[in-house]
């Protein structure tokens, strides 16, 4: 136990995202997302051939999320509304009735049952529509979002106080855009990521202005992004290792941070020369980083009222001559040039993406802290996953969020201005490349079980008691499978063993 409290107005919560959970594809006029066309078209890109078509049936089974969410005591819901349930054609001259009915009862029953909700705009289900006429790769891109974002605060801003307009920027450009492993499916590393970031964190801005502009003042709410970030380190003293943190911080930290939250605004300085100077070395007469004008340079800057922070793991970072000729030319990874790995001896459970590092979350809040004025922060995601395990049991799961739960209290014990924290993800769900085999849920979803059973797995509880008791206890342990019957088990044994001691001293 590490004496250390949440103070009485932290606010704790789960996040989940629309493709993740709700299934329900094609129901009552929704539209189709880049998702759903993607799934039926290109259906190889997902390593066990699954797609969100039902996913957790969300859509339907919304009043058992929200019974989880009280099992919880969570205080806020963290969901994102699919763009074309809608607005099925993307632009907003036709709102589909059925889609703000299914909002709207969400967010009631949410406010019912005494839990706020926290919006996310988007997260990654672009309108097909869109991405015919060239999706995040064109700035007409900014103007629908701007509409879209204009219909949810008309219809929902009300009721929804907390909204995060884009999920993401960088992992969403970087697998769409860059990679192409998501759809679209387009692979420009070099031109097309840095395309797709410029336009949505335009896109950001073009929502918090109109916010501020049409609706902050009989709304009152406040308007923020969610941005992912990895934090770098190096145990070498090599001036090549500690250039390449910096870079790396420059690169995937700054880059996102800086034109939103800085005083001056503008990509960073050293981000900017070092594509620039790839940029000539390759032969092109421009930088491939779009800059951006004086103007939006003032549009962005000043655009958010908090950061959502998601933020998994951390990377050791170097750079030497093992990297020349490592990247593709042109990309962002060649810009950069710098290698990372998450460091064997972290806890972790497969080879893939995500290493424990708990400290790594304490320096980056206290980063954002120090380099940014002290923004208020939500960490609007934080988790680990664990295989597709049918055990409820999942120490490894109940060791992360503990961890990184304590290295958030010690970064506000030090000054670090977080104001919530939300775990991904409530359940199960599909995890976009990776379908159903690495799964984030503090419940399970039986996914063979058409009504998609959930139950809470020993993580649930866990987090259930932080909330409850506002510290970190690790001595508290508890079994998922005696809770499984809302302890009627117990009740039981308690009754008899009553029952057995009345007998024996009045009767005996
Ligand atoms: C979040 O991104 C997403 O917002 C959320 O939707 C998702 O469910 C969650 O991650 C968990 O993955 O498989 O080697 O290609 C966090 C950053 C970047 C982490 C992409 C996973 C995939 C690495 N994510 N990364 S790999």
């Amino acid at each position: 136990m590490t004496g250390k409290r949440f103070p009485d107005d932290f606010q704790f919560g789960v996040a989940t995202s629309a493709y993740q959970i709700e299934g329900a594809w094609n129901a009552d006029g929704k539209g189709l997302s880049m998702w759903d066309y993607y799934m039926r078209t290109a259906p190889d890109m997902i390593v066990d051939h699954s797609n969100g078509d039902v996913a957790c049936n969300s859509y339907y089974l919304y009043k058992r999320d929200i019974e989880m969410l009280k099992e919880l005591g969570v205080d806020v819901y963290r969901f994102s509304i699919a763009w074309t349930r809608i607005l099925p054609f993307g632009t907003a001259n036709y709102i589909n009735p059925k889609g703000i009915a299914y909002y709207n009862n969400l967010i009631d029953e949410l406010l019912a049952n005494g839990i706020q909700p926290f919006v996310t705009m988007y997260h990654w289900d672009l309108p097909q529509t869109f991405n015919e006429k060239g999706g995040w790769l064109t700035e007409k891109t900014v103007d629908w979002f701007g509409d879209y974002a204009r219909v949810l605060y008309k219809k929902f801003g009300d009721r929804v106080k907390h909204w995060v307009t884009i999920n993401e920027p960088h992992v969403h450009c970087f697998f769409s855009y860059g990679l192409g492993w998501h759809p679209p499916g387009i692979h420009s590393p070099g031109i097309g990521f840095y395309e797709c970031v410029r336009n949505l964190l335009l896109a950001h801005a073009r929502a918090y202005h109109i916010y501020n502009d049409d609706f902050r003042a009989t709304q009152g709410g406040k308007i923020g992004i969610s941005l992912d970030m990895e934090w770098p380190v190096t145990n070498s003293n090599l001036d090549e290792d500690a250039e390449a943190v910096q870079d790396f911080m420059a690169f995937n930290i700054d880059y996102y941070l800086q034109p939103i939250f800085s005083k001056e605004g503008n990509y960073p300085e050293r981000f900017i020369k070092r594509i620039a100077d790839a940029s000539k070395r390759q032969g092109y007469n421009v930088s491939r980083l779009r800059p951006f004008t004086k103007e939006e340079i003032v549009y962005l800057r000043g655009s958010a009222d908090f950061l959502g922070l998601n933020h998994y793991t951390s990377k050791v970072v170097y750079r030497n001559e093992s990297l020349r000729g490592a990247y593709e030319v042109p990309s962002q990874n060649d810009d950069l040039w710098v290698g990372s790995y998450g460091d064997p001896s972290w806890p972790h459970l497969f080879k893939l993406w995500l290493y424990e590092y708990p400290p790594g979350f304490y320096g980056l809040l206290m980063h954002i802290k120090n380099t940014y004025g002290n923004p208020e922060v939500y960490v609007t995601e934080n988790g680990m996953y664990t295989e597709h395990a049918t055990s409820l049991i999942d120490n490894e799961r109940v060791q992360y969020y503990r961890n990184y739960l304590s290295a958030l209290l010690d970064a506000l014990y030090d000054g670090a201005n977080v104001k919530g924290y939300f775990a991904w993800s409530l359940m199960d769900n599909f995890e976009w490349s990776n379908g159903y085999i690495f799964q984030f849920g503090l419940y399970a979803v039986n996914n063979k079980d058409p009504n998609r059973t959930r139950t809470a797995r020993k993580s649930a509880l866990v987090y259930k008691e932080v909330i409850r008791s506002r510290i970190i206890d690790y001595t508290y342990d508890v079994n998922p499978y005696e809770e499984r019957n809302g302890g009627s088990i117990h009740r039981v044994h308690a009754f008899f063993i009553f029952c057995l001691s009345v007998y024996l001293t009045y009767v005996y």
